[in-house]
């Protein structure tokens, strides 16, 4: 089924007024079963367009669920992608105000930053790696506009992949001297180590995953820019947090991201 074009509005006017008003609602697949995966991006793009509207910048793009631990945690089996808003930058070390959100959860992940276009279909790692100016260390604070995170890949879609915050860190290196599927990272909340993971948990590698997010940006005619920041995905499930907790966490090769919820 294809939904009509205000269908696809109601719809992303319905997901953005879940978000301002930090109410959650029930996936939209319980009221549009028949939804194709067109619909869902298109309600994700009309999403973007009403945030560009409202005078917020596009300040990148998400690659979510390439990694297995996200894959098992959401029971769904294919990567998906979403963008990032000038308003969801947290600065390192900064605070996280809960009041703005609902049900957040953080994941580490390790972000690139192009200095070339990609273009899809076909494209891989070696032109990834080519136009790459250097990585950095991420964490992605999600909060679905779903209760209870429960949803389907179509309802995740729509909901731009649960996007909300995120942080990125200062120590930005060139791919040139890192092995990126080695690379080791270790996730501390409170003290306390509560995951560990390595690169490859991405996709193999996380260029990959940028490479698959320009093969996909390719079926709607789009591609990446140059100069574009680009989270690839969490490298471990997702962990919920509260009010006091402080997260830290470690990069081999990349220093550490920190923020605390207030
Ligand atoms: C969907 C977003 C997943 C990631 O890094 O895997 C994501 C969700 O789990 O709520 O951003
Ligand atoms: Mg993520």
């Amino acid at each position: 089924m294809s939904l009509t074009s205000a269908q696809i509005n109601e719809l992303a006017e319905f997901l953005d007024n879940a978000e301002r008003n930090r109410k959650p609602v029930t996936k939209i697949t319980d009221r549009f079963p028949d939804m194709d995966w067109k619909d869902a991006y298109d309600i994700q793009y009309a999403l973007r367009a009403r945030k560009e509207a409202a005078g917020h910048r596009i300040a990148g793009l998400k690659m979510g669920l390439t990694s297995r631990a996200k894959m098992i945690q959401m029971n769904v089996a294919e990567p998906v992608y979403g963008f990032l808003t000038d308003y969801g930058s947290i600065p390192d070390g900064g605070d996280v105000p809960m009041s703005e959100l609902v049900q957040p959860r953080i994941e580490a992940e390790i972000a690139f930053v192009t200095k070339a276009d990609l273009s899809g279909p076909g494209c891989h790692i070696g032109q990834v790696l080519a136009a790459t100016d250097f990585v950095l260390p991420a964490v992605e604070i999600l909060d679905s506009r779903y209760e209870n995170f429960k949803f389907d890949l179509k309802s995740v879609v729509a909901d731009n992949t649960s996007a909300a915050r995120y942080v990125a860190g200062s120590v930005g290196k060139r791919v040139d001297g890192l092995d990126l599927r080695t690379l080791g990272v270790v996730v501390e909340k409170n003290g306390a180590i509560v995951a560990t993971a390595a690169g490859a948990a991405v996709l193999g590698h996380p260029a990959a995953s940028v490479a698959m997010l320009a093969n996909m940006l390719a079926r709607r005619g789009a591609h990446i820019p140059a100069g574009t920041f680009i989270m690839t995905g969490g490298l471990t499930e997702a962990l919920a947090v509260a009010v006091g907790d402080h997260i830290h966490v470690r990069y081999q090769d990349l220093g550490s991201v920190s923020m605390r919820f207030v």
